[in-house]
């Protein structure tokens, strides 16, 4: 292949993700019919956030996938991968989530991180923690735009690591907010406690994704900027976010984050 067909051939499979995803319609899965280097997909899930960002989003943060061995087992890989967040992600804490909008949701606790300074992917020893202004419980809608949630790594990584949505909970001072090393993760949809889990299956320990997420940023091409949030990859497995309900993600000692999924039928 040459290059410009090369260059055509991402730009076209970034399209097609694309439509999935503003179509909310699943799509086959791209390595099924088209190899792809972990570069060529991560090349492709730029041009679909640049498609965002050049139709009005801004960029919110990078988030991090497969963190927890909880996930990596559920989708059946075993990598840590990184994606980006835009304006058109994110709700507020409490919030409606448009649930016409996704093709199969589901939806993850997870820990993020507020960056109050930049943080030079170039350098190998920057002050991670130093760079961190606040810590606060998270909900993550994950949406894969491949059929039956189904992918290889390079497939989920060219979907922009299946991200679709996320909720925020109040910012803690990571001074204040103690040890965050080992803290109770549950997850509940309408009132019953659905999935729980521990911080520490992130990474080992949850502060080991703000070191990820810097290796990762430099590897593929992400910047870590102040004023952006990153999400440190889900402490238990997904589960479907159903239609109507009230969800919830607690983590022990920074407090909980909910949001509703609308009803598909006022949708129809
Ligand atoms: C990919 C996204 C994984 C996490 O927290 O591990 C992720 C997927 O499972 O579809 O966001
Ligand atoms: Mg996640």
């Amino acid at each position: 292949m040459t290059a410009t067909d090369q260059t055509a051939t991402l730009a076209s499979i970034a399209e097609t993700l694309h439509q999935a995803q503003a179509g909310a319609t699943a799509v086959a899965q791209i390595t099924a019919t088209t190899p792809l280097t972990l570069a060529d997909a991560y090349a492709v899930q730029h041009l679909l956030v640049q498609r965002r960002t050049t139709g009005g989003e801004r960029l919110t943060g990078v988030k991090l996938g497969f963190t927890s061995r909880a996930k990596a087992q559920q989708m059946g890989v075993n990598d840590v991968i990184i994606g980006s967040l835009t304006t058109g992600m994110a709700a507020a804490d409490g919030d409606e989530l448009d649930h016409a909008a996704y093709i199969h949701p589901r939806i993850e606790p997870e820990v993020a991180f507020l960056l109050g300074q930049d943080i030079d992917v170039q350098d190998d020893a920057p002050d991670l923690l130093g760079a961190v202004t606040g810590v606060a419980p998270a909900l993550e809608v994950i949406d894969s735009r491949y059929r039956d949630f189904k992918f290889t790594l390079a497939d989920v990584v060219a979907d922009n690591t299946s991200a679709a949505g996320y909720v925020l909970g109040p910012w803690s001072d990571p001074g204040r907010a103690g040890d965050i090393a080992n803290r109770g993760v549950r997850l509940e949809v309408d009132g019953a406690v659905v999935s729980t889990g521990s911080t520490a299956a992130i990474l080992g320990h949850p502060l080991r994704a703000l070191a990820a997420a810097r290796r990762m940023a430099r590897l593929h091409g992400f910047e870590l900027r102040a004023g952006t949030v990153l999400l440190a990859g889900a402490a238990t497995e997904a589960v479907p976010l159903p239609s109507g309900s009230v969800i919830e993600a607690t983590v022990a000692g920074l407090g909980r984050v909910a949001a509703r999924a609308s009803s598909r039928a006022s949708n129809d």
